[in-house]
């Protein structure tokens, strides 16, 4: 299968993240892509090739004018206020808040964003902006007749809804090509969020409409990240009632209660009948992650992408999540391998 991937996800990296109450190196950086895409070419995966560009038109099918405005000028409204160093948002319109979009650089970044963890520094527009090109490329090989293909992306996208980042995630790069595929006349597709995390900011875009289902298998937020989303009675709601399915896990799931949540997920989907899947493909499952609790191993990646093959559906991989660095070329290569040999 081909894969997409831009170098421009280099420019986005930032500096620190708040762990056990120090400021820490980021767990998402850029040796994460390095090590997919040298195992691409190791295994021989396919042809590497660089995104097309399909300007911001598919972007704003997803994101808020507001929202893609204030991306696009917050590093420079920072550095002309005098700051050079990454810049992060400390006030949220919490609960008992009023949610006001305010005028001030500060109050915006606050509007936008739920936590802490999606730091903007001088690249991160541009990196985000390849890494939607990157899912939107893969996105175009589907649509033109390949049965699968993998969109190598970084930064990554789930967490993100139409209007908030969060997360390590800036652009829904799963939603934007799944968008896309609908704007090409698909009735249907599905969306299969893998990411020991759940995909708070997917599940959101997505949460009253039929055309797309979104399953997730993840963490329960009762213990895990994002904290406050994810729980198995959130089914959707109007026009996408039933077209949303949580499959939250305790903490230390490994591979026997993982891979019977995976089937559960195989069924609703196949029941769906999408034309498309989209995989938000996140292995911070991995036993060793340095965030997360699950227990998968490597082979355990190769039964994951046979079973979505199984489904027989055009399926586009989206990189999302997973921390082990010098593990996660192998996890995310073994699913496709799987995938392929299946
Ligand atoms: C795309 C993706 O996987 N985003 C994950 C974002 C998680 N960021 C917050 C993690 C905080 C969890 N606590 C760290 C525990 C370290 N032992
Ligand atoms: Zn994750």
């Amino acid at each position: 299968m081909l894969t997409f991937y831009s170098d421009d996800h280099r420019l986005h990296h930032a500096r620190g993240e708040m762990v056990g109450g120090e400021f820490k190196p980021c767990f998402e950086m850029p040796a994460r892509a390095d090590h997919v895409l040298a195992r691409v070419c190791e295994r021989a995966v396919g042809e590497v090739l660089p995104p097309a560009d399909f300007g911001l038109a598919p972007i704003a099918r997803i994101h808020t004018d507001d929202y893609l405005q204030f991306l696009q000028s917050a590093w420079r409204r920072w550095t002309e206020q005098g700051n050079s160093a990454d810049f992060l948002p400390g006030v949220f319109p919490a609960r008992h808040l009023r949610g006001k979009r305010p005028d001030d650089l500060y109050g915006q970044y606050g509007f936008h964003s739920f936590d802490c963890f999606a730091p903007i520094t001088s690249g991160t527009w541009q990196a985000a902006y390849a890494s939607a090109q990157v899912a939107l490329s893969g996105q175009r090989e589907i649509a033109a007749g390949a049965l699968c293909a993998f969109a190598l992306c970084r930064p990554p996208g789930h967490h993100a809804a139409a209007d908030v980042m969060g997360g390590y995630c800036y652009l829904n790069n799963v939603a934007i090509a799944a968008q896309a595929c609908l704007d090409q006349g698909a009735a249907r597709v599905a969306i299969l969020d893998v990411d020991y995390h759940h995909g708070n900011g997917t599940q959101a875009i997505f949460y009253d409409r039929a055309d797309v289902l979104v399953v997730n298998i993840h963490g329960s937020p009762s213990f895990e990240y994002p904290h406050f989303l994810g729980y198995a009675d959130e089914t959707g709601t109007g026009a996408g009632e039933g077209c949303n399915l949580n499959l939250p896990l305790a903490a230390g799931s490994a591979w026997d209660t993982w891979g019977n949540a995976l089937e559960t997920a195989c069924r609703r989907i196949a029941a769906y009948a999408p034309e498309v899947l989209l995989i938000s493909l996140g292995v911070d499952t991995y036993k060793d992650d340095p965030i997360s609790s699950f227990r998968l191993d490597s082979p355990d990646y190769l039964r994951m992408g046979e079973r979505i093959a199984a489904l027989g559906v055009p399926t586009l991989f989206v990189m999302e999540g997973g921390y082990a660095v010098a593990e996660i070329g192998v996890n995310a290569v073994n699913v496709l391998e799987g995938f392929q040999g299946a």
